[in-house]
């Protein structure tokens, strides 16, 4: 098994797709095998997530990452040089041990899942197997479903717009490749309508573009246009997705969950409370073919998504990303309270690859759909494109088919299609 030791484990600071740093890690092992991974950072709805180490000093505005590189190449490299590859739970686990925390705040858990997924890229390089198989073994076959971004917004982003994402969902493909087709087309007739429109073509950090659209009626009008102009039909050929990012909507102080945009343009403050917002989905869902409501409420709003699940949970997939941050005891939680019916799945918002797949496995035993996830700010990496054939997940999101770091996953899964060929499902 000389093959498989961990020879090396190395990391440097390099740039995520803002500008802002992040770590490359990279696992030599004995007979010069390599695996690499440059990791991925989030930016909302961080309160249930395990700890992103950053400097804090006046390097980058406090953003840099020195300190967790360091840790990965002493204190971590000295525990796992000399450990076989192969055994990634149990480096997974020893690297949980030893940072000691109930959130990695110790080495930083975006230095442990920089060496955990670096491990598991070294070790299907040294099998010499993709790392969707390595990861998923012989039962991998089922190409994701991709949930497609077209219109940013939310608090991050400078537009009126206060729902996060708006997306489609090639439903009515018939396979990924065919799906991903018509989302580019939808994605280049959407630009062409909101230039007649006179609205700004500026695109956000998940490669949609940004509109002063306040409304979600008319995002959804526009976006059904776009869907006919490329002569495909709404509702059978494309759904629409929304990431609602409610947490960044809800007023602690007044409890109820407030809308800039749309009070910008109504000229009076518009406040929506728990049942409110509900209802407000409800006539979404009858107006427009909506499939998918992520983060409809905020993460500690038990009641309202109780409501939310009752009124919708039999008709359009509930998905929670702050809610559940990707942790089987808040999974568990929302399964108790019988809340959502779909989890986002960021091996980031936990820390490791064992961790992540754990939670996959947990949400499928509930009947609970995984939804394998990029982040905020991603890198060229395309790690979750495997992540998500390896799980056979059923669906992934990764952005606008629009900026390289978005398009990396989208190009990755192509080539996974047509390594599977014939054999693969969608
Ligand atoms: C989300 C993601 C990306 P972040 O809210 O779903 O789409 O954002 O990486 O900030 O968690
Ligand atoms: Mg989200």
């Amino acid at each position: 098994m000389k093959e498989y030791e961990i020879l090396d484990v190395h990391a440097v600071e390099v740039l995520d797709s803002r500008g802002i740093p992040t770590l490359d890690v990279t696992v030599t092992l004995k007979d010069g095998v390599t695996g690499s991974i440059s990791v991925p950072s989030g930016l909302s709805g961080k309160r249930h997530e395990a700890y992103e180490l950053r400097d804090g000093d006046k390097r980058h505005y406090g953003n840099g990452v020195e300190q967790a590189v360091t840790n990965v190449n002493t204190r971590i490299a000295d525990k796992i040089i000399g450990m076989n590859v192969l055994e990634q739970v149990k480096i997974d686990r020893l690297l949980v041990k030893a940072d000691g925390t109930d959130n990695k705040r110790k080495y930083g858990a975006n230095a442990i899942l920089g060496v955990s997924l670096a491990c598991a890229r070294a070790a299907a390089n040294a099998m010499g197997i993709p790392l969707y198989r390595y990861i998923g073994g012989t039962n991998t076959k089922r190409l994701p479903i991709p949930m497609v971004n077209m219109l940013n917004g939310g608090k991050y982003t400078d537009n009126i717009m206060d729902i996060q994402e708006f997306m489609i969902v090639p439903v009515g493909a018939d396979c990924f490749s065919h799906g991903l087709d018509m989302c580019c087309e939808i994605f280049h007739s959407l630009k062409g309508l909101l230039k007649d429109n006179k609205f700004s073509l500026g695109i956000g950090e998940e490669g949609g573009f940004t509109p002063d659209i306040a409304s979600a009626s008319d995002a959804f009008d526009i976006l059904l246009e776009a869907v006919e102009k490329s002569g495909y039909r709404p509702g059978d050929d494309i759904c629409f997705a929304i990431d609602v990012a409610a947490s960044q909507l809800y007023d602690d102080n007044t409890e109820l969950y407030y809308f800039p945009g749309e009070s910008y343009m109504c000229g009076k403050e518009i406040y929506r409370n728990a049942e409110e917002m509900v209802q407000y989905y409800e006539d979404i869902v009858n107006r427009y073919p909506v499939c998918s409501i992520e983060d409809g409420l905020g993460d500690d709003d038990i009641k309202g998504w109780k409501l939310l699940t009752y009124r919708l949970g039999d008709r359009i997939q509930l998905v929670g990303d702050a809610l559940f941050a990707t942790n089987t005891e808040k999974i568990t939680e929302g399964i108790d309270n019988n809340i959502a019916n779909a989890v986002i799945i960021k091996p980031g918002q936990i820390g490791t690859l064992t961790e992540t797949l754990e939670a996959v496995e947990f949400s499928k035993c509930a009947g609970y759909k995984p939804i394998i996830s990029h982040r905020y700010g991603e890198t060229e990496d395309s790690f979750i494109a495997d992540l998500a054939v390896a799980v056979n997940s059923g669906h992934i999101k990764a952005g606008a088919p629009c900026r390289s770091d978005r398009v990396a996953k989208y190009n990755r899964l192509l080539k996974i299609e047509e390594e599977l060929g014939k054999d693969s499902e969608y």
